[in-house]
């Protein structure tokens, strides 16, 4: 891995210097970016006196064995280069993490914060508990006193508002919503495309990763419908509806507020929430307090966090997080041909599963069943079959509808099974799920992979070294090793005593003829 640049500029020294004002009184880490042109010139032409760190590279090599996985170092400096009001908040925000996130987090990314649970927790109850939700971060989290908190209604509304958290939560002005939802970033078990071809790693580290950024819980606000309708329903020829965020965000030497759109037709069918509750609690800070959309059935990306303006448009938003990011490109378009118009736009998240227990490359022993557990979710609907196989994709095993948690409209579904496994030895195994409409998923990652990594929804295949002890010699040799006291594991070291005596070789050769015939 080639060393870091060379700093230009010590940061510390501009570090301290409150370059850019704080935008509202009361919150604390929001630069307000997108209303101000002259602030954003000024941002750049500071970060343009430097040499930011280059990314590390993660794919082509392997990842690092430790806990925050990737550090995000070009991050940290891009917020220490901009001065006191932004200077602190890759501290500040890892101090979130630790409070408001489960110890054993698998933290795939420092700083902006990006993490997932332990596997095997994530699915054993239908709603995540707070505490081990996954997180995406563009940037630093914003602190921001709930009594300070409103955010802006304008752009093509006929009444544009601006509407506190007290307001909105008042029941006489806005009938309350509560829905349980499913939210999953397009990126969720990203490292299976990054290990069979590497992808574009993108400037913000595309977070390599695994089955969990994925997660369920019970929001509680207030339909945006009801909120347009308020600010007096939509002018002529509206289209899209653009979110902003309070958090800062860096592309290709601009800074942005976070900034993302969805089409109308959303908010006017009720899939758009504005939520400060989250299963019972108070949004927590790092999920977009005081604060947040929930936008249903949408990749993740879509529900902005800490909300600072609602803009009505005609076009989707051209901020960064739509427009460049967040596309899924065709086989013929890689590294040298992708452009912002020739990809998809990822917004309703297609059929996806996981297996989570067993893990690749798990050895299990069993009597001629395997236990399994795992998710299923679609975007445009819901799962309404999982199917497991035990050989790489031939033969299906419904898993029985007892056996998956409850239906949603915008939820997934967890699910357990004991597969059958006859076999011993390596084996593959996978999972699909069917939604209502009969969608389901690619069968291999090479099916659908894309230069910019999103989406990894072919069926999730693990391999299992199976050791099946309802075959006689199976239980027989397990016995010897606990009899003996020799460790099973590791799979690959040589067994420390015979396979068989000389006298049961020469008495099963007699059954079976010899080794040759013998005319
Ligand atoms: N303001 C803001 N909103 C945001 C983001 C962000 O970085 N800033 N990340 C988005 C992405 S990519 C995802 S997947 C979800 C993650 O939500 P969570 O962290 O609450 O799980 O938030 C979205 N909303
Ligand atoms: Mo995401």
């Amino acid at each position: 891995m080639a060393p870091a640049e060379p700093y230009a500029k010590p940061f510390e020294a501009v570090g301290e210097t409150p370059v850019f004002a704080e935008e509202r009184k009361g919150w604390k880490g929001y630069i307000e970016w997108e209303r101000y042109p002259e602030k954003k010139k000024k941002a750049a032409a500071i970060l343009a006196q430097y040499d930011f760190p280059v990314p590390p590279e993660f794919q082509l090599a392997p990842l690092p064995d430790t806990n925050p996985i990737l550090e995000g170092v070009r991050w940290k400096y891009y917020h220490y280069a901009l001065g006191s009001t932004l200077s602190e908040l890759p501290h500040i925000s890892w101090k979130y993490v630790l409070k408001e996130k489960s110890e054993d987090m698998i933290h795939v990314l420092q700083f902006p914060y990006n993490g997932e649970p332990p596997r095997k927790r994530l699915v054993e109850t239908a709603i995540t508990p707070n505490a081990d939700h996954y997180v995406r971060n563009h940037g630093g989290i914003p602190e921001i006193d709930p009594e300070e908190y409103y955010f802006e209604v304008e752009g093509m509304v006929n009444e544009p508002k601006k509407i506190t958290l007290r307001e909105l939560q008042d029941e006489s002005k806005f009938p309350r919503m509560s829905t349980t939802v499913t939210l999953q970033c397009s990126g969720t078990r990203r490292i299976e495309q990054i290990n069979d071809y590497p992808g574009d790693g993108d400037e913000l580290i595309n977070a390599p990763w695994g089955e969990g950024a994925i997660g369920t819980a019970r929001y509680v606000g207030v339909s945006l419908k009801k909120v347009i309708k308020y600010c007096g329903g939509l002018k002529e020829g509206a289209g899209n509806i653009e979110f902003f965020g309070a958090d800062t965000y860096f592309k290709k030497g601009q800074v942005y507020n976070y900034a993302v759109s969805v089409p109308t037709r959303k908010m006017k069918i009720n899939e758009v929430i504005l939520a400060w509750e989250m299963n019972g609690e108070k949004l927590p800070a790092i999920h977009g307090a005081p604060l947040r959309t929930v936008v249903m059935g949408y990749i993740g990306a879509r529900s902005t966090k800490w909300l600072t303006r609602i803009n009505v448009i005609k076009d989707p938003s051209m901020a960064p997080v739509q427009m460049k990011e967040y596309l899924y490109y065709t086989p013929q378009i890689g590294k040298h041909n992708a452009t912002y118009s020739n990809g998809f736009s990822i917004q309703t998240m297609p059929v996806s599963s996981a297996i989570m227990t067993p893990v690749d490359k798990d050895v299990v022993i069993h009597d001629g069943k395997i236990k399994m557990t795992g998710w299923a979710y679609s975007g445009s609907g819901w799962p309404e079959r999982v199917e497991v196989s035990n050989d790489g994709g031939g033969v299906w095993y419904e898993v029985p509808y007892v056996q998956m948690s409850r239906k949603y409209f915008h939820a997934w579904r967890t699910w357990e099974f004991e597969v059958p496994v006859d076999a011993e030895g390596w084996l593959e195994f996978c999972v699909r799920c069917w939604d209502n409409a009969l969608n389901t998923q690619p069968t291999f990652v090479r099916s659908a992979w894309n230069w910019d990594l999103h989406v990894t929804s072919s069926c999730h295949r693990i391999k299992i070294y199976s050791v099946n002890t309802s075959k006689p010699l199976t239980a027989k040799r397990l016995k010897m090793y606990e009899d003996r006291g020799v460790p099973f594991l590791p799979l690959t070291r040589p067994a420390p005593f015979d396979l068989e005596t000389d006298e049961e070789y020469l008495e099963e050769m007699k059954r079976r003829e010899g080794r040759d015939p013998i005319e």
